[in-house]
């Protein structure tokens, strides 16, 4: 198509599909009619992988997770389709800034946190590297709320993404599938035969996730629940409007809103039902595909590789051997092992809170033939190891971590320190019992998002020295290395952190009335609210940087802004204290006009993809403060580093391969190890300890108590503090002190620009190992048994 083709298509868009006059079209209209008309461009190279999977019999990867963090998809097609300069030139044309068009576009916002968004890099990974995959997810109508603040409150609104015209997916008008629920088991001829109660239709709805240059798309299949029978005119005809709606409403329930909880599982029965409806139609879907190519049963396992990302889908143990055994009568036991052949498990939290455990009752009424396909799994594997003491139920409870491991033919943890704690502590028995079973993937990012779209100055200025083959090819970011000490380059490097941090504070100031100095510091810390991430942590430093600037006010101070972003689970009482905590101080802090020239914190609200991708170019300092042996990995850390920012860090998750990669003098290190952090847990009161050594700790924490940051409601971080000075489970006082040395290393490693920018440009050339192109590499040969089928 030529550049006038392109043109000229988005207004036929506007006019044919949307039926709007190109006189009176909005912003909405145009983004949406860019969408169609850069899809266009997708659709044959979509069209041509799905042949050529077929084609060659490939085997193919089913990546399922009840989570994908897509963020927006306009600007991903056109990067990845090499069509920046046709779009800014063709909307140019047609007076509209590209910027805005795109920034019109609302996030899908169909995950919560860390493990969503791998999700959604692992599937544009898989496309780049041509490998034939699905991704299988949940088409919630509501993804994560929508936070704002009240008087520095989180409040949490609906997400809506799906009231305008979503231009990037396709109802698959064929692809409907029956599922059931409830009912009862019931032995018909000796075989036991599952009667459902409660039946609902899942509508598969397929969105292309290109890869890169275009040459391969693979389809990410949301499900949506719809009725069995439409609406009920019988009942509506007698008047009896709301029970005429009431099949479509209470089906629709399942795929209504992703919950919000990122650590704590709350054994809620409909979040059974979303975990058994999107896993129930995948593997449906799986079959139904693989059948259809004519394949043995026997042969699934060479044709299917199905990932569960962590326990959500691992109903699909036992789902996969009710389809083999119950429904297409495969002995049991073979059915156990093509199940298994087929079925590989990644961990990505340790925290207890976080395994789900769904009781046997609740199963039972539920799912009832996989309950006790649950205790036939669990016969067999006792049968297969006598010696073994861990059991699938316990306690009334199905464990789903323990289910997934016996189903799986590997499991793997997602960062080598995060791997080994798996081996030692909730798989420890099962890691004897099975020793080759659990592998390790460290974690990884797409890097044509997180940089080569996200930051273009810094990307031009890369492949203005080494090419831009580094977009496929992210490890070669290490040619780099001999500019490292050319003046001119750490020059250019400099100047485009400068003008990125310029932007982010022309927006802040245009969009949340902030003013921000961009020659300051920027310190950031953008994830999800929690204990184990700390960002009390980081404001108690906050406060005390306060207090010192305030007391020495004619030091040297290195200017620096906070800037913070996160949402915390509605019912994370906690967690909301920490929101309210930090913008508590913010307000006092910034209106000091003693310190306020040195010091600026900023909570940004309603935290989400594009936000990080807007603030992560202009950030200095990436803060991955977590207790060590509780962030599995982490994947801002690897965002931050890409992009020049060095880490303030413990020994936690990736952070430790970030460091090894980076070199120690590259990172900023501080606090217990894991194996400090249980030492220091035995000390009785290690809190007081901590507070009793550190004035500034104990100076910081009586402002709080004593409500300088709650003029208006002094005693209301009594509890917040009385927490950190007697339990302090995530060790927040006795790692204060390092933290707080470690920071002003920082402030003297910024204040000199020939130190500070090496550094920074030595964790962009050093971190290209953490693409998400080379942990899907992992996942290909020491899992999947997969290969690529990219057109080269
Ligand atoms: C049942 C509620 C629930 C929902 C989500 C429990 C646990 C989760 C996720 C596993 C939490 C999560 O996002 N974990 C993060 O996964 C990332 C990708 O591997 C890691 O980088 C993070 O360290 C980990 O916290």
């Amino acid at each position: 198509m030529t550049d006038t083709g392109f043109r000229d298509s988005i207004p036929r868009h506007l006019i044919y599909a949307l039926g709007t006059d190109p006189q009176n079209a909005t912003l909405g209209d145009w983004r949406i009619a860019l969408s169609l008309a850069v899809r266009d461009r997708l659709v044959d190279a979509w069209l041509a992988s799905a042949r050529a999977a077929r084609q060659a019999g490939a085997k193919r990867v089913y990546y399922l997770s009840m989570e994908f963090l897509i963020g927006r998809l306009l600007e991903d097609a056109i990067i990845n389709l090499r069509l920046e300069e046709e779009v800014r030139a063709a909307l140019a044309a047609l007076g509209l800034s590209a910027d805005e068009v795109i920034a019109d576009e609302p996030d899908a916002a169909l995950g919560n946190g860390g493990l969503g968004r791998l999700a959604a890099c692992f599937m544009e990974s898989l496309a780049t590297l041509g490998v034939p995959a699905f991704g299988y997810g949940i088409r919630y109508e509501h993804g994560l709320f929508r936070q704002s603040f009240v008087e520095g409150r989180q409040v949490e609104e609906p997400e809506d993404w799906l009231t305008q015209v979503h231009a990037w997916e396709f109802r698959r008008r064929d692809v409907r599938l029956r599922l059931c629920f409830g009912g009862e088991v019931v032995d018909e001829g000796g075989k036991p035969v599952w009667h459902g109660a409660e039946a609902v239709m899942a509508q598969a709805y397929d969105t292309p996730m290109i890869g890169w240059q275009g040459k391969w798309a693979n389809a990410l299949r949301l499900w949506s629940a719809e009725p069995l029978h439409g609406f009920d005119l019988d009942r509506f005809n007698r008047g009896d409007y709301a029970a005429a709606a009431e099949p479509e409403a209470l089906a629709r329930t399942i795929s209504r809103v992703l919950y919000p909880d990122d650590t704590t599982e709350r054994g809620k029965e409909l979040r059974l039902k979303q975990e058994y409806f999107f896993t129930a139609a995948s593997l449906q879907d799986i079959l139904r595909r693989f059948e259809a190519e004519g394949g043995a049963l026997a042969d699934l396992p060479k044709k299917a590789a199905i990932q569960l990302n962590d326990t959500h889908p691992a109903i699909a143990g036992p789902e996969l051997v009710r389809l083999l055994h119950d429904e297409r009568g495969m002995a049991l036991d073979q059915a156990i092992e093509t199940a298994r052949g087929c079925l590989s498990y990644t961990n990505h939290t340790l925290l207890p809170e976080a395994l789900e455990r769904w009781s046997e009752d609740l199963m039972t009424r539920l799912l009832p033939r996989h309950m006790q396909l649950i205790e036939r799994i669990d016969a067999a594997h006792a049968a297969e190891k006598p010696d073994r003491k861990v059991a699938l139920v316990q306690e009334g409870e199905v464990r789903m971590g323990e289910l997934a491991f016996v189903m799986a033919h590997k499991v793997n943890g997602v960062s080598a320190l995060h791997t080994g704690l798996m081996k030692q502590t909730v798989f420890e028995e099962l890691h004897r019992l099975h020793p080759d079973r659990i592998v390790n993937e460290t974690n990884g990012v797409t890097p044509r998002r997180w940089l080569f779209s996200a930051n273009p100055r810094l990307s031009r200025l890369i492949s203005g020295t080494i090419g831009e083959g580094w977009v496929c090819d992210l490890e070669r970011l290490c040619e780099l290395e001999p500019q490292l000490d050319d003046a001119a380059f750490l020059d250019a490097y400099a100047g485009a952190k400068r003008a990125n941090k310029a932007d982010l504070a022309g927006w802040l100031a245009a969009e949340h009335g902030v003013q921000i100095d961009p020659e300051a510091l920027f310190d950031v810390q953008i994830k999800r609210i929690h204990e184990y991430k700390r960002q009390h942590l980081n404001i108690l430093e906050t406060i005390a940087l306060w207090q010192e600037i305030k007391a020495n006010p004619n030091a040297p101070w290195v200017p620096r802004v906070k800037i913070f972003a996160g949402k915390a689970a509605p019912g994370y009482v906690f967690a909301k204290e920490i929101i309210r905590l930090i913008n508590d101080v913010a307000a006092v802090v910034n209106a000091d006009l003693e310190t306020n020239r040195f010091l600026k914190v900023v909570f940004l609200p309603n935290y989400n993809v594009s936000l990080a991708e807007r603030l992560i170019p202009a950030s200095d300092l990436s803060e991955q403060i977590s207790t060590a042996g509780k962030e599995a990995s982490g994947t801002g850390n690897m965002k931050f580093a890409l992009n020049g920012a060095p880490t303030i860090g413990t020994l936690d998750g990736a952070n430790v391969e970030i460091r090894d990669r980076v070199g120690e003098k590259n990172f900023f290190l501080f606090g217990m190890t894991t194996d400090e952090v249980v030492a220091r847990r035995a000390v009785p009161d290690h809190a007081r300890q901590a507070i009793a050594a550190d004035k500034r700790l104990g100076g910081a924490l009586k402002a709080v108590s004593q409500g300088v940051f709650s003029p208006r409601d002094r005693h209301c971080y009594r509890g917040f503090v009385g927490n950190l000075t007697g339990h302090d489970y995530f060790l927040v006082c006795s790692d204060f002190t390092a933290y707080w040395d470690a920071q002003r290393r920082v402030d003297a490693a910024f204040a000199e620009p020939a130190v500070w920018w090496p550094m920074a440009a030595r964790n962009t050339a050093r971190t290209g190992w953490f693409s998400s192109d080379r942990t899907i590499r992992g996942y290909m040969a020491d899992i999947w048994g997969a290969s690529s089928l990219d057109p080269a």
